[in-house]
């Protein structure tokens, strides 16, 4: 295992750095400190040639410039509170409305826009990053200090494991994520249209025009939102379904899974061989297809496009503390947030 450190790039006087973690067989996991951001992640397609599988930037200017919230981590609260606003023991909290009435991945200071402290581990089959940083009481709204740990982990199986973990000195909601695009072409050969994804899960739900959810969940059964045997993304990019054509044609969903740590989240690109298989303790992902892509830039000299990458973002459904119904992203004052998503790269 190895671990490369360098300059990434300078903001308000500040280095930002890059690490790269390299495991014995060539995979490589870069990310930087800005955001804790995954940058590029080099793996191997089925004739042995390491290419480039997230979307992300070259310079620190261009995450600046424009970022759709490539690879970084999201919180305090991934996606949408409805009115940005919620209540936790009959008191009312505002955030920072940065959605039009509404909070959208904590704010226009959230988690992706701040400097994180860093140091590296290595052992002898595998090297972690570890990210720190204390989200102070009022941030972007939010009640209590925050004291927040993000580790990255490369092993010598080609698997990345996110693991975060937080306490609060005072009531607060969490729910962390981090929002890498992946695209399994390599290098961003091709969209994600043809990436065909397996999903163990029964049930999505439902969006409101502002695409917060309703609280109602569907049932997946005969419908485009059936990835329980597979399904290629065009398919239901292509469809009339109404929720489709809500979010702008593409998927922006909450899927509620059926299952944890039995590959209940699989990505493959059969032209290149590429399979993902994401595990998590979470009882959630969003899928995201990239639908607001927007033209008119590049991301490492490729023209951006709309469904070039797609998120699998695991986590608690989001504006659940407007819904009693669903999973809780309340952290009591000193409980111990901890939750861990695995990546695994393979082939086909
Ligand atoms: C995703 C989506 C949003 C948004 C964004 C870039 O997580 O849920 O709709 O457009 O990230």
């Amino acid at each position: 295992m190895e671990v490369l450190k360098d300059v990434f790039g300078e903001l308000n006087g500040q280095a930002i750095t890059s690490y790269t973690l390299r495991n014995d067989s060539g995979m490589e996991f870069t990310c930087i400190d800005y955001g804790c951001t995954i940058t590029r992640i080099m793996v191997p397609d089925k004739n042995g040639v390491k290419e480039n599988v997230v979307l992300g930037y070259d310079t620190l200017e261009e995450y600046l410039n424009y970022s759709p919230y490539f690879g970084c981590i999201i919180g305090r609260i991934s996606g949408r509170i409805k009115n940005a606003t919620f209540t936790l023991d009959d008191e009312a909290f505002t955030l920072a409305k940065n959605e039009n009435e509404n909070h959208l991945h904590g704010g226009d200071n959230g988690f992706h826009n701040v400097i994180w402290s860093s140091s590296v581990e290595t052992k002898a089959d595998e090297a972690n990053i570890v990210f720190s940083y204390t989200s102070p009481d009022g941030e972007e709204g939010f009640p209590g200090n925050l004291k927040l740990q993000v580790t990255y982990s490369l092993n010598n199986e080609n698997e990345i494991v996110i693991s975060y973990q937080g306490v609060s000195d005072q009531k607060t909601i969490v729910n962390l994520t981090n929002h890498s695009y992946f695209n399994l072409s390599g290098n961003l050969k091709r969209t994600i249209l043809a990436h065909e994804l397996t999903l163990k899960s029964d049930g999505f739900l439902e969006l409101d025009p502002s695409s917060i959810p309703t609280g109602k969940v569907l049932s997946v059964e005969d419908t485009v939102f059936d990835f329980r045997k597979g399904l290629q993304i065009v398919q239901g990019v292509n469809s009339e379904h109404p929720q489709i054509k809500l979010v702008g044609g593409g998927y922006d969903h909450p899927f509620l899974l059926n299952a944890n740590h039995e590959q209940e989240i699989t990505l493959v690109d059969y032209e290149s061989g590429r399979k993902l298989e994401i595990e998590t303790d979470e009882p959630c992902v969003v899928l995201y297809t990239g639908n607001s892509l927007e033209e008119g830039f590049t991301i490492g000299g490729v023209p951006s496009e709309k469904h070039l990458g797609l998120c699998l973002e695991t986590q608690l459904p989001p504006n659940m503390i407007n819904n009693p119904n669903f999973p809780s992203a309340v952290l009591e004052a000193n409980e111990v947030y901890s939750t861990k998503t695995k990546y695994a790269f393979k082939l086909i």
